[in-house]
Formats: C-alpha cells, sequence, structure tokens
C-alpha cells in the first residue's frame, strides 16, 4: 500500500543514509515558486552531505515514500492538494486524490519504510487562545519512533503549552548546540530542552539508546535557525499578533489556521520571516543529513 522508490528501497537494503521530507510545507507552506525550489534543495541540500532523500506524499492515493521529481512538482504547483494529517491518509486513498503529507502522516509513512530520520521546519503544536486546537503532530511524536530534526515549534503558537504537550507525549527533546527549545523564527524561548548535543554521532548515540530500549515516540532534533536570518521575537511578535487577530475576525478554522497563519506572518514582515523559514528549512536537512551519515556508518 505504501510506495517507497527503488533508489530509497535500495538505499535502505545496503544500510545507507536516508532523510525523509515532508510535502505539506510545499504544498500549504510556502508560496509558489519558493515552494518548488525549496523542495529541489532540500532534496540536494540531503544528497550533497551523502545521503538519500525521501520526499513524502501521496499521489493518485497512492502514499509515497521517494517522489519523483515531476510529482514534487505536482504537489508543489496543483491547486487544492489535500493536507493529509495520519487520520486523513485513508481519504485520500479510498478517492485516489493527491496529497501532501505533514509532519505526523510524514512520519507514519517514512517509519513504516523503514527511515529512522526525518527533516522539517517546525512542528505543529498547542495554538493559542481557548478553542483547543491542537496539532495531530503532537499525537503523532508521542508514537511514532523516529528522529525529527526540527526548528522547535513556531511562536504562532503556545510554546509553554507546546512544550509541556511534548513532555506529557513522552516525546525525547534533544537540543543541538543548544539548551534550550528554539522557537522557529528565533533562536531561543526561553524553554528547555530534555538534553543537549554538539554532534552527529552524539545524536546518534542518543537514537540508538532509545531505539534498543523500544520506547515509542520521537527523539525531537531541535535546531536553532542560522544566526544570519533568525529574527528577534520582538521583530515578529507584532506580525504574529496581527496575523492572530485576522485570522480570528475571518473565522478560519481547522487545517486552516496554520497555513493561514504562515502567510500572514510572511505578509506582515515583508517577507522576512519567509526567508528564515526556507534558511531553517534547509539548515536542518543539513543536520538530519549528516546524524543519518553518522548513524549508517556506526559512529
Ligand atoms: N511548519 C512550517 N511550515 C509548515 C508546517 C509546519 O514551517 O508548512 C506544516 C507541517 O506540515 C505541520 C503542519 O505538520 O503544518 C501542522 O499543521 P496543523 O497545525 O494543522 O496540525
Ligand atoms: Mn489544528
Amino acid at each position: 500500500m505504501i510506495l517507497t522508490s527503488l533508489e530509497v528501497t535500495t538505499a535502505l537494503a545496503e544500510r545507507r543514509a536516508v532523510v525523509a521530507l515532508e510535502s505539506t510545507v510545499l504544498a500549504h507552506g510556502l508560496p509558489r515558486p519558493r515552494n518548488l525550489e525549496l523542495g529541489r534543495a532540500m532534496e540536494a541540500a540531503v544528497r550533497d552531505g551523502g545521503a538519500v532523500p525521501a520526499t513524502v506524499g501521496v499521489v493518485s492515493g497512492v502514499p509515497q515514500v521517494g517522489l519523483s521529481d515531476d510529482d514534487i512538482e505536482r504537489l508543489a504547483n496543483t491547486d487544492g492538494v489535500l493536507k493529509l494529517s495520519t487520520r486523513d491518509l485513508a481519504i485520500s486513498i479510498a478517492r485516489r486524490v493527491d496529497g501532501a503529507t505533514t509532519v505526523a502522516s510524514t512520519m507514519w509513512l517514512a517509519c513504516r519504510a523503514g527511515v529512522q530520520i526525518f527533516a522539517t521546519g517546525g512542528i505543529g503544536g498547542v495554538h493559542r487562545g481557548g478553542d483547543h486546537d491542537v496539532s495531530a503532530d503532537l499525537t503523532e511524536l508521542g508514537r511514532t519512533q523516529m528522529m525529527v530534526v526540527c526548528a522547535g515549534a513556531k511562536s504562532i503558537l503556545d510554546l509553554p503549552a507546546t512544550r509541556e504537550a511534548l513532555e506529557t507525549a513522552g516525546v525525547l527533546v534533544v537540543g543541538y548546540g543548544t539548551d534550550e527549545f528554539p522557537a522557529f523564527y528565533a533562536r531561543r524561548s526561553g524553554l528547555p530542552v530534555d538534553a543537549r548535543v554538539d554532534t552527529p554521532e552524539e545524536a546518534a548515540a542518543l537514537w540508538r539508546a532509545h531505539c534498543d530500549l523500544g520506547v515509542p515516540g520521537a527523539l525531537l532534533l531541535c535546531v536553532p535557525p542560522p544566526e544570519e536570518h533568525a529574527l528577534a521575537s520582538e521583530d515578529v511578535d507584532g506580525a504574529i499578533s496581527a496575523a492572530l487577530e485576522s485570522a480570528r475576525s475571518e473565522g478560519v478554522r481547522g487545517k486552516d489556521v496554520t497555513p493561514y497563519l504562515l502567510r500572514a506572518v510572511a505578509g506582515h514582515t515583508g517577507g522576512r520571516s519567509l526567508e528564515t523559514n526556507v534558511a531553517l528549512l534547509l539548515n536542518n536537512a543539513r543536520v538530519a543529513t549528516s546524524v543519518a551519515v553518522a548513524l549508517a556508518s556506526g559512529r
């Protein structure tokens, strides 16, 4: 039911490094044409680092781990591509339609294909405000064994509540060269991580111990956005407040909330948040690749 590309299948069989990538960030998280450029640049970054990229998505109802360049282009450039969390995968399969995978569904599919490491931008989390909007990413992070490399969670969310929810879900939260949970656009949030590592080898050792214990759930490797592209919290806070306010007044709900907020924050920061987003996605792909390579070489 899950189609794994020949290149990814071969790499896994030979125990070479593979890094999974998601497609919701392409279909819903970034504007055209940056989305396709970024999808290709992330794949190139993984290859340059010596691993095989496996972009995940659903094409004509078939979940795929290792999309072709044509299919990445199709998900990036077609209107109306569904945004699929794990619960939604069955809908796209039964209806034979295209869909882009979130952090949650990418984890689910990549794990079943035998991939251990996944690079993304920011995870979903607990939204601000009292409407109990909590991303299913958190549930998946608590039950699927996968190393997820991210820049923390976006400050469009309630970060302290998101950090608490990760703890409750049993997610091992690790800082890569930092003692703090990064805030996506900003390098710091003031919130702690469970452990800090400073090299790919240390990250690989933690991952091996986690897997050997058989503990379910993710190791969330949190990488601060690159210094030269990070924004100060003060610079994004106003943009976030304005975005949250317009989302509320326009009645944006459900799975449209996150894409709406990302777009609105980019608008309110004159595109600066978009540059941060792109830079950290590429950086996370590079870090994930270095850990995957360390893991594959037994270091
Ligand atoms: N972070 C980004 N860009 C994105 C997302 C997160 O920088 O596009 C996407 C991811 O695919 C994540 C999803 O899994 O948003 C979370 O959506 P929701 O809050 O509706 O669960
Ligand atoms: Mn939601």
